[in-house]
C-alpha cells in the first residue's frame, strides 16, 4: 500500500490540520510501503506571499511534522520543489485535464474570492499540481481532511482519462478521511472549517499555541443557548467540541455526549481545554529543539527528495512514453 499526501508550509498548522491529517500521516508510517509526505512549497506560491517567510515557514512545518512523529526513516519526508518530475507531470497532466473540472473546485472559488490583488492562473492549476503529486508517487491511497474531497476526485478522474487516452499507467488513489474529526470547524464561527487564512486567531487552535492560549481559545468556542452536551439540529458549535474532544482522548463520541450527561458547557470546555493542552503537549515540547537545526532540517529534506525522485522519475518516464514525448525508449 503505497500512500501520499501533501501539506502546505504555512507554518501556523492548527488543529484542524493535526486531526485531519497529520495524525494519519503518523498512523500510515507503519502502513505505507512507503508513506511519502510532501511540504508542498509550490503550492504556497499561488498565493499573495513573501519568500523569506515562506523558507521559515517551511522549516516550521517540517518541524511540526517531525516534532509529531514523523520519522525519516520509517517515512519519505521532502520538499516539493525539489522533485522538478512532479511539476513537469502537472503540465502533462493538463492535457487530460477539464478546464471545466478546475472552474468548479470550491478550494479556487473560496481563496479566489480572498485575494486583493491578483487570483493567478497558478490557484486555477493548484488542483493538476496537486494530481500530479499523488500520480507521480502512483498512491493508492490519500490521507487528507474532508476540504480536500473533491481535489482527490478530480485527481481519480484525470488518472482514469489518462489511462483511456493513453493506456494504463497511472494508479486511481483512494482518499482516506478520518470518520471523527474529518472537518474541524471555527471555534468562532462553526459554519465555516477552521482554517489558516481566515483573519482573527480566535476560530483556531494552532498546534504550538501555548496551554494558556489554548484554553482562552476553546472556553470562548461558540456554543448555543442550550444546556445540554449534544450533537444535533442548531448545535453544530458543540458538535464541533464533541468531535474534537473525542480524537484528544480516543473516546466515541456518544461515550462523550454519555460522560457530560447532565453537566453544563462550562465543565466540558473545562475538560476539553484539558484534554487537548494534554493532546498536544508532546508535539509542543519536542518542536523547539528540532525547529532549531535548520541544518538537520535540509538533511533530512535532501534524503527525502532524493528517495522521491528515484519513485517518481520511473512514473514520469512511463508516462512521456506513453505520450509520446521526448526521446523514445526503443
Ligand atoms: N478544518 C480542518 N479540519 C480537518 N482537516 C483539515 N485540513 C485543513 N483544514 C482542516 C487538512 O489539513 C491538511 C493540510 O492542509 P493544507 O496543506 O491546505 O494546509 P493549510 O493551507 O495550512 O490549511 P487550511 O486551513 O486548509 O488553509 P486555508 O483554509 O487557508 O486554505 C489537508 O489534508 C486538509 O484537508
Amino acid at each position: 500500500m503505497r500512500i501520499f499526501s501533501g501539506i502546505q508550509p504555512t507554518g501556523r498548522k492548527h488543529l484542524g490540520n493535526y486531526i485531519g491529517a497529520i495524525r494519519q500521516y503518523v498512523e500510515g508510517q507503519d502502513r505505507g510501503d512507503p508513506a511519502i509526505y510532501c511540504i508542498v512549497d509550490l503550492h504556497a506560491t499561488t498565493v499573495a506571499y513573501e519568500p523569506a517567510e515562506l523558507r521559515r515557514n517551511l522549516y516550521d512545518t517540517t518541524a511540526i511534522l517531525l516534532a509529531a512523529g514523523l520519522d525519516p526513516g520509517r517515512c519519505v519526508l521532502f520538499r516539493q520543489s525539489d522533485v522538478p518530475e512532479q511539476t513537469e507531470l502537472t503540465w502533462l497532466l493538463s492535457s487530460v485535464t477539464a478546464h471545466g473540472d478546475l472552474n468548479r473546485m470550491h478550494q479556487f472559488k473560496d481563496k479566489s474570492a480572498r485575494q486583493k490583488d491578483l487570483v493567478s492562473a497558478g490557484l486555477f492549476f493548484y488542483p493538476v499540481l496537486m494530481a500530479a503529486d499523488v500520480l507521480a508517487y502512483r498512491a493508492d491511497e490519500v490521507p487528507v481532511g474532508d476540504d480536500q474531497r473533491q481535489h482527490v476526485e478530480l485527481m481519480r478522474e484525470i488518472a482514469r482519462r489518462f489511462n483511456e487516452r493513453f493506456g494504463e499507467t497511472l494508479v486511481v488513489p483512494d482518499h482516506k478521511i478520518p470518520e471523527v474529526g474529518a472537518r474541524i470547524m471555527d471555534l468562532q464561527d462553526p459554519s465555516r472549517k477552521m482554517s489558516t487564512s481566515v483573519p482573527g486567531d480566535a476560530g483556531r487552535v494552532l498546534v504550538l499555541d501555548d496551554e494558556k492560549a489554548t484554553r482562552k481559545k476553546l472556553g470562548s468556542a461558540v456554543t448555543d443557548s442550550g444546556r445540554e452536551v449534544k450533537r444535533g439540529e442548531g448545535k453544530e458549535g458543540v458538535a464541533n467540541l464533541i468531535g474534537i474532544y473525542a480524537v484528544a482522548t480516543g473516546k466515541a463520541e456518544d461515550e462523550v455526549e454519555a460522560e457530560f450527561e447532565g453537566a453544563g458547557y462550562g465543565d466540558f470546555k473545562k475538560a476539553l481545554a484539558d484534554a487537548v493542552v494534554e493532546y498536544l503537549k508532546p508535539v509542543r515540547e519536542r518542536y523547539p529543539e528540532i525547529r532549531e537545526d535548520e541544518a538537520g532540517l535540509e538533511r533530512i529534506l535532501a534524503e527525502g527528495a532524493a528517495k522521491a525522485r528515484a519513485l517518481a522519475s520511473e512514473t514520469l518516464a512511463d508516462v512521456r512514453e506513453a505520450m509520446g514525448v521526448g526521446v523514445p525508449r526503443s
